[in-house]
């Protein structure tokens, strides 16, 4: 049963890569980043106290984030594996996932790290335009992955689950090697 985290800087290509790999195993892709936006777009409660954060390039609060992905992973579709992207994205926020996954019986079995140099990510991410897309919020989001979510890369190395692809490729040669990284069995 695949159960899948996509680590990495923003604009490494973690939606993209999850995204496909999750319609070709035919479980949910679940993007915390694509659930808050949707939250801010129809202005729920949650929506509203995220986007000052989301506009400033910071992490939402762990208590917002992490019950929206409690809630998410509690869904029927859920339960038969998933692709988690854009969470966790600090050490609280992992330690809360283990005991979450615990609790229910599952259990993440790689974490796929993409590695991009920081100039492509801002060129890439530039070129996408969103929002939050300016070079001065983009510049903060990377410092506040370097703060915040780098540290993971050593949480999911102690526990044997990470794997660290190139993602400075094509997108479909970085799909490829994905594919056969997930062919191979765990360290
Ligand atoms: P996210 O939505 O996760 O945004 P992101 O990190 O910028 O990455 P994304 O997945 O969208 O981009 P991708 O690399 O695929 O987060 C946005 C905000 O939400 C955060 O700043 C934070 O405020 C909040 N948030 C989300 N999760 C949170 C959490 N757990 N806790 C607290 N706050 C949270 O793609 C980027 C671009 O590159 C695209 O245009 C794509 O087309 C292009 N691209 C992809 N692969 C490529 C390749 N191989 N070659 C060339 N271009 C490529």
């Amino acid at each position: 049963m695949p159960r899948l985290i996509f680590l990495g800087a923003p604009g490494v290509g973690k939606g993209t890569q999850a995204s496909r790999l999750a319609q070709n195993l035919g479980v949910p892709h679940i993007s915390t980043g694509d659930l808050l936006r949707a939250a801010v777009s129809q202005q729920t409660i949650l929506g509203v106290k995220a986007q000052a954060y989301m506009d400033r390039g910071e992490l939402v609060p762990d208590e917002l984030v992490v019950s929206m992905i409690e809630e998410r992973l509690k869904e029927a579709d859920s339960q038969a594996g998933w692709i988690l992207d854009g969470f966790p994205r600090n050490v609280a926020q992992a330690n809360v996932l283990e005991q979450l996954l615990a609790s229910l019986s599952q259990h993440c079995e790689h974490v796929l790290n993409l590695e991009v140099p920081v100039e492509v990510i801002v060129q890439r991410l530039l070129h996408r335009g969103r929002a939050d897309d300016t070079e001065a919020v983009i510049r903060n989001r990377l410092a506040v992955y370097q703060a915040q979510t780098a540290p993971l890369l050593a949480f999911y190395q102690a526990r044997h689950q990470l794997r660290t692809i190139n993602g400075n490729a094509p997108i479909e040669q970085v799909a490829e090697d994905l594919k056969h990284i997930l062919q191979r069995s765990p360290d």
